[in-house]
């Protein structure tokens, strides 16, 4: 059995990182969708970890062997302990390109896990979690992008935060 993991932050789970998701979920076993921190955006976090994992896991409830998960530390430690044979993370651009190759180079010398990178639906190729954000924090339509809860949420956190 051929189990990968999908890390990210996920704050929140766009329909870009569903489409990886469900790409993933058609070439391999068992796909973990592993909710980790990235240090470097703590301060524009919206969500925690538990809200983040159960936006998620409504999102994933259609593909039966996705598992949504929360890691902390090393994700190359979190692929060792889980017996996964790799990493697989979406690409938007030969920007993500720049950004996700020395994390994968890293993670191979560290602990050999490869990463294997899929190429991104081309339409939803502009959307990222952080725009998502942006464009909803001034007043934009962000409904494409995101489910009817994440949709929801993103309202509810946003009245709260500028209340
Ligand atoms: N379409 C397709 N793919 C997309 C889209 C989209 N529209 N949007 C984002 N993605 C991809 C990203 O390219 C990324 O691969 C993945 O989805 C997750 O994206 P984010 O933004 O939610 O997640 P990140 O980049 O903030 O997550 C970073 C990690 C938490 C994975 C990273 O910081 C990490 O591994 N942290 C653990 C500590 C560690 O091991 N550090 C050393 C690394 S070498």
């Amino acid at each position: 059995m051929t189990r990968v993991v999908c890390p990210g932050s996920f704050d929140p789970v766009t329909l870009g990182h569903v489409d990886v998701f469900r790409r993933a979920a058609a070439l391999f076993d068992e796909v973990l969708v592993a909710v980790g921190v990235n240090a470097t955006k703590s301060a524009t976090r919206w969500f925690d970890s538990d809200e983040r994992m159960a936006m998620l896991r409504e999102a994933v409830a259609d593909l039966p062997n996705v598992r949504v998960v929360g890691f902390t530390g090393l994700l190359v430690d979190f692929c060792v302990e889980q017996d996964a044979a790799a990493v697989v993370k979406g690409l938007r651009s030969s920007t993500d390109y720049e950004f996700e190759q020395p994390m994968a180079n890293m993670n191979a010398h560290l602990q050999g896990i490869d990463t294997v990178f899929l190429a991104c639906d081309p339409q939803w190729s502009f959307v990222s979690s952080s725009l998502v954000k942006e464009v909803l924090s001034f007043g934009g339509d962000v409904s494409a992008f995101v489910t009817p809860r994440v949709l929801e949420q993103l309202r509810s956190r946003h009245a709260e935060r500028t209340a």
